[in-house]
């Protein structure tokens, strides 16, 4: 595939858009896939990709998805699985394996599992399988300080995983959008080319704008959008707001 960086690109200047869709659906488990591809059909041309997490991932399995993430590819969308990965290294290329050969275009890791026979294996795989990766740098839960805000010497874990992600050489970063001033940071630290994705966005409270200034590229937008009486809107309404300019 192409860098994750550039896709995301292409695809916010083609549809004036820097949303990923958390494609987060609850309710029966026999029907969320149908839902998530209504959501999928009714947004594609609003959003620059779509997010897939437990929610799906675990009652349906990648076999269950490929309907799904077939039709995300179709739409252009690629398709990021959120397992939030935090293994061995082989159990994390086997994870990776079974992800991309079923369609999938990039992962997202916990960077907390360290390098050596943990992501060094797994960087190793996406690369090779031109896939992409993205790892963890700070959630937006309140909690989220007692973990990768931790102080580490004289350093932030965040600050931390954020020279790590331009190091070790991933696609980009996961900060929350309720932390602008962690996003200032941590853009501070990665190249160029490395995107932040912010999620957190609406129903927990951050502010799409506001993360934007501060430096993220994408925000990752669930509940607000597939729990809105009408999605379009609420997809449409975030554009308007982070107004970006269409090619
Ligand atoms: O709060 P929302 O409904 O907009 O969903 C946000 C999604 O992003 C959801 O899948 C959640 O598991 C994921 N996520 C965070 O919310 C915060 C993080 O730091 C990382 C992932």
């Amino acid at each position: 595939m192409r860098l994750l960086g550039d896709w995301l690109e292409s695809n916010s200047k083609k549809f004036g858009s820097r949303v990923i869709l958390a494609a987060d659906v609850t309710g029966p488990y026999e029907s969320r896939v149908e839902r998530a591809s209504e959501l999928v059909s009714l947004l594609k041309e609003r959003m620059v990709a779509v997010k897939v997490n437990w929610h799906l991932l675990l009652p349906y399995g990648v076999l269950g998805l490929r309907e799904l993430v077939e039709r995300c590819g179709d739409a252009g969308l690629p398709v990021i699985a959120d397992m939030k990965l935090n293994d061995i290294g082989a159990t994390n290329v086997e994870t990776a394996e079974t992800l991309f050969s079923n369609g999938f275009d990039a992962l997202i890791a916990n960077p907390f599992v360290g390098y050596k026979g943990g992501i060094d294996e797994l960087v190793s795989k996406c690369r090779e399988m031109r896939k992409g990766i993205v790892l963890l740098v700070y959630m937006s839960h309140s909690g989220a300080r007692e973990g990768y805000g931790l102080k580490v010497g004289n350093e932030p874990l965040y600050l931390r995983f954020a020279r790590e992600t331009r190091r070790w050489g991933a696609d980009g970063a996961i900060v929350s959008s309720k932390s602008p001033s962690i996003i200032r940071q941590v853009r501070s630290v990665l190249r160029k080319e490395q995107v932040i994705l912010s999620p957190g966005v609406g129903v927990q409270g951050g502010d799409a704008r506001r993360a934007l200034k501060a430096g993220s590229d994408y925000v990752i937008v669930g509940r607000s959008i597939t729990e809105a009486k009408d999605p379009s809107r609420s997809v449409d309404a975030i554009n308007r707001e982070l107004a970006v300019d269409t090619a």
